[in-house]
């Protein structure tokens, strides 16, 4: 059986990882005014920051369209048997229900969607494995139940520098009635059921990291040899500094540095920071 894996660009998995897992990837966009921009594809990060520094238009983001799914399942179904489709959560975009109606639509291929219930290289984790395990030839079914226990097992705590864009984009979940004393503080965020929810309010930045740190402690002190993400978004001296500190304080955890790419960085601004990991 010859399962192909699909993920969206939400994951950010490296180009050259892509191609060496073979991890088809379906790009997102984001939209300034009338221009529309398929990140990873049409423009870059550094590009990005550059255009919001520039553009008096703020940005907002779109979901790839039903037809970009069918065209790309129908593409697969020449060299596949099956398609796993791993998307952002569905409580945060339409991007997995896209994949569901364009995989009832194509005949010719099976296809999976899998919703990971997060986004960025959280998700990343989850389709590298699968495509590792699809390499090897197992199949979708044996593929899926690892993806289960990784989404269950999936831990992941980020903040953002202002929450307006969160709450402009309206990703910020049951917090409506929060939201002016959340401005005043510095809200440790979560999903929590598929949506984005408040963790746990702190006073400052700092304050919040010790705390994603503290949280992060909690799982990795058993000494299990593990994989930690940290996300960045434009400050990646920051996420070297979290890097450090942290590989002195649990040296069988394997750091990755990651970004929020153009599509989450609109939502979150400059400055968000997450760190995430499989508690399993
Ligand atoms: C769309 O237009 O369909 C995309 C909407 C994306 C919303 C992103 C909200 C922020 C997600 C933060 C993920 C952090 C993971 C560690």
């Amino acid at each position: 059986m010859k399962t192909a894996i699909v993920t969206d660009s939400t994951a950010y998995i490296p180009k050259d990882i892509r191609e060496k897992l073979r991890i088809h990837m379906i790009p997102l966009s984001v939209v300034f005014g009338n221009e529309s921009y398929q990140e990873e594809v049409e423009i870059s990060i550094d590009d990005f920051y550059e255009k919001i520094r520039r553009s008096k238009i703020l940005p907002k983001t779109t979901q790839p369209s039903t037809g970009m799914f069918t065209e790309l399942f129908e593409r697969l179904a020449k060299d596949y048997d099956a398609v796993i489709s791993i998307h952002l959560s569905s409580g945060i975009s339409g991007t997995y229900q896209g994949a569901v109606t364009a995989g009832n639509m194509v005949d010719s291929i099976k296809v999976y969607p899998f919703d990971s219930e997060i986004s960025c290289m959280a998700q990343g984790l989850i389709a590298i494995e699968a495509a590792e395990m699809a390499l090897k030839g197992e199949e979708p079914e044996t593929i899926l139940r690892r993806l289960e226990q990784m989404r269950a097992n999936m831990r992941a705590y980020f903040m953002v520098d202002d929450l307006s864009h969160l709450q402009r984009g309206g990703r910020l979940s049951g917090a409506q009635a929060l939201i002016g004393s959340l401005l005043q503080v510095k809200p440790i965020l979560h999903f929590q059921n598929k949506v984005i929810v408040p963790f746990e309010q702190v006073r400052t930045r700092k304050k919040a990291v010790s705390r994603i740190f503290e949280l992060f402690g909690e799982d990795a002190k058993t000494g299990r040899p593990m994989k930690a993400v940290i996300i960045h978004g434009n400050r990646e001296e920051e996420a070297l500094k979290w890097k450090e500190e942290l590989s002195a304080l649990y040296p069988h955890v394997e750091f990755w540095i990651s970004y929020f790419g153009p599509v989450i960085a609109t939502h979150l601004g400059e400055g968000a920071m997450g760190l995430c990991w499989i508690k399993d």
